[in-house]
């Protein structure tokens, strides 16, 4: 690590308090942080790791609202589960703190108190929604009406949840409030903004001109935001949940959540060091780096950064923001409203003691340059075939070949052949490697090289077969098992970011009491002599049916999901067709009549033919409704046609008039019936 600076402080995004974790924010954010600084604390760094729960804004009101509870309740509980999983899944910051605590409040307030005081906002006054029987204005959120894209009646002032398009509430038909359901009016209201374009330049020279190394996909979203131009930014909002405005005559205004949220890092490590967080915000030996998704690049990037220009006083600025991209679910996009996710606190009660299966299975799958896909049939064979059948068979053969020939103590090596030198040699360069990657956030890139010290450790003990040499070469088999143990020693530290349980379960194996980066890739990790403990395994297989239930799950929402759409689509109607006179409609002879004979039409899929009696005459009408209906569907009933309709010969058959089906969105046809039997030729009009 260059030495440019004395202390790391990492930063993961403050998840919402209103809804559990899922594996889409633990690949995109948290596992990705975890694995960065483990390593820097095994290469002795020091490190500051900070989180917390987001605690503000509209979703969580909402929320409090549908539940009849307040937004508190919503934030307890949810906080609760978060901090339990990160904690159960080896995610141990150092501060998880939350923006409704004191000091947040305090903090947020005076920020926005000293912005303001010096001049550094602009106030705009501007109409929004109001509810006139609430008395409140109307976060888009909380107005709801008819989606002007698809016709969905409960869609969102800011979304339709239904067909996924983004609105504006202007755009909504019969906009309602969601708190009273009265006709929001729009009223004047005044608001504090950030006036981002005057940082433009200055984001410009930092970002644009200073940091090419940050990965591509997250500098191409910050030079668009440029290039597009800024606008400024409303710093408050009309709600009663969150951090009031500090000010005079700003009653019923609350800072805007994603101006107290990134101010919650700084409050989170005030919580844990009063006397020393500005050493991890002021210091210019201090390397800031923000783990986020990269649906807060913008935030991250231009926003806060913003906001800290604007406030001075020495506050840093992030050294880099190694944004991923999005997880996706079996081929779908994660919804936590659907209900299509892995919940993080599900999976270590469904999965107890594979926390690290599904850390390794986000990292190799990692979606950092790209989307990438979650599926559990790659989850399950990224267990069995990889830490199973590689990094767990190879070390339970070492640990149990060296019980049994050397009661469990390391042999000492004898001359070494070329293949052990080969072998030994391998793991600096990987070291290297690993180091390489995970400084230049390549997650995955580093645990592959990872993996290859497992690979290449299996594939020696299976060549080398020690277990056949003991019969006749005790010194070699000596010689062979030291090379192994070395390199599982290597494997407890090389792994530790990764799998952190493993490797307490692999070094307390081999009695290691502490891992240290330096000795990886030493050949002498484990001096000969040295007492190994009793072998456990590492890692256990997962089997079909621990996937097959989860994939069940799944299946039963994608089912509703299916469903709703098809009861959705068969729900629309067609638009009016242009006007006709009474005249038009009089020259139709439309009446009723049953079906005496039913049969297929031969060598057709969609056509009956039905005998029908009219009441005016017996005749044959040719009809496309096969499929759906059978002969024996229609047979005797009663039916309406239009019965002048000029005849037509349909497969070499004279068809006289049409029956009168019914169309809705599903595409099937239905026949029309009197509601009671009619006499046959009864008019209809
Ligand atoms: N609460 C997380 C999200 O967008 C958001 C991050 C805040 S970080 C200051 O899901
Ligand atoms: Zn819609």
């Amino acid at each position: 690590m260059e030495k440019k600076f004395k202390r790391t402080l990492v930063t993961c995004a403050l998840p919402y308090a209103n809804g559990p974790v899922h594996i889409g924010h633990l690949a995109g954010v948290y596992v990705p942080a975890d694995i960065y600084v483990r390593y820097l604390r095994l290469r002795g760094e020091d490190v500051l790791y900070v989180c917390g729960s987001d605690e503000h804004g509209v979703p969580i009101t909402i929320k409090a609202r549908q539940q009849g509870c307040s937004p508190q309740d919503i934030v307890d509980r949810y906080h609760k589960i978060i901090a339990d999983s990160f904690k159960a899944l080896g995610i141990n910051f150092d501060v998880y703190g939350r923006t409704s605590s004191k000091v947040h409040e305090k903090n947020a307030a005076q920020f926005f108190r000293k912005l303001y005081d010096e001049g550094k906002f602009v106030t705009r006054e501007s109409e929004q929604y109001y509810d006139p029987e609430a008395k409140t204005f109307l976060a888009d959120r909380y107005i709801e009406g008819t989606c002007p894209r698809c016709g969905h009646e409960g869609a969102y002032g800011d979304q339709c949840e239904h067909c996924g398009s983004t609105l504006s509430p202007e755009e909504l038909i019969n906009p309602r409030s969601r708190l009273s359901g009265a006709e929001p009016i729009k009223k004047k209201t005044t608001h504090w903004y950030l006036p981002l374009q005057d940082y433009e330049q200055w984001l410009r020279e930092w970002i644009l001109d200073g940091h090419k190394e940050w990965r591509s996909t997250v500098y191409g979203q910050v030079k668009s935001w440029l290039d597009g131009g800024l606008q400024p930014r409303a710093v408050t909002r009309d709600l009663d949940w969150g951090v009031p405005v500090p000010v005079e005559g700003a009653e019923g205004k609350v800072l805007y959540v994603w101006f107290d949220a990134p101010i919650g890092y700084i409050s989170n490590t005030m919580e844990l060091l009063p006397d020393s967080w500005e050493k991890w915000w002021k210091s210019p030996d201090t390397r800031l780096v923000h783990f986020i998704g990269k649906d807060n690049i913008v935030f991250h990037c231009i926003v806060f950064p913003a906001m800290l220009k604007a406030y001075g006083d020495g506050f840093i600025l992030p050294d880099n923001v190694p944004a991923n991209e999005f997880l996706n679910l079996e081929g779908d996009k994660i919804s936590t409203s659907r209900g299509w996710a892995v919940w993080a606190h599900e999976y270590v009660e469904d999965f107890p003691g594979k926390e690290d299966v599904l850390r390794y299975v986000l990292t190799a799958n990692a979606p950092e340059t790209k989307d990438n896909d979650f599926s559990w049939k790659e989850f399950q064979a990224r267990n069995n075939s990889e830490l199973v059948a590689i990094f767990g068979n190879f070390v339970n053969r070492a640990v149990v070949l060296t019980h049994k020939y050397f009661e469990g103590k390391v042999p000492a090596a004898g001359e070494l052949t070329a293949a052990d030198r080969e072998v030994l040699e391998q793991i600096p360069e990987l070291r290297a490697s690993i180091e390489r990657n995970i400084e230049g956030f390549r997650f995955r890139e580093a645990l592959k090289d990872a993996m290859s010290i497992a690979r290449i450790g299996n594939k020696y003990i299976s060549d080398s077969e020690p277990w056949k040499v003991a019969k006749t070469d005790m010194a070699r088999t000596a010689t062979i098992l030291n090379v192994c143990l070395q390199l599982c020693a290597d494997l407890a530290v090389a792994f530790e970011p990764f799998t952190p349980f493993a490797c307490a379960r692999l070094r307390k194996m081999l009695s290691i009491e502490k891992a240290d980066w330096e000795s990886l890739g030493s050949a002498e990790i484990l001096p000969a002599g040295h007492k190994l403990s009793e072998p456990e395994l590492l890692f256990s297989k997962i089997e079909d049916d621990a996937i097959q239930k989860q994939l069940d799950r799944l299946a039963a929402i994608r089912a509703e999901k299916e469903a709703a759409a098809k009861a959705a689509a068969a729900a629309q109607v067609a638009p009016q067709k242009e006007e006709c006179t009474f005249d038009d409609f009089e020259k139709m002879d439309i009446r009723t009549a049953t079906v005496l004979e039913a049969e297929r039409v031969p060598k057709t899929d969609k056509l009956l033919k039905l005998t029908i009696d009219t009441g005016i005459d017996k005749r044959v009408i040719v009809s496309g409704i096969a499929e759906f209906y059978s002969p024996e569907d229609m047979l005797g009933k009663q039916i309406c046609i239009l019965a002048n309709l000029k005849p037509r010969v349909i497969k070499g058959i004279e068809s006289k008039g049409m029956i009168l089906m019914a169309k809705q969105g599903d595409g099937k046809m239905r026949f029309i019936t009197p509601q009671e039997v009619l006499v046959n030729g009864a008019e209809i009009g």
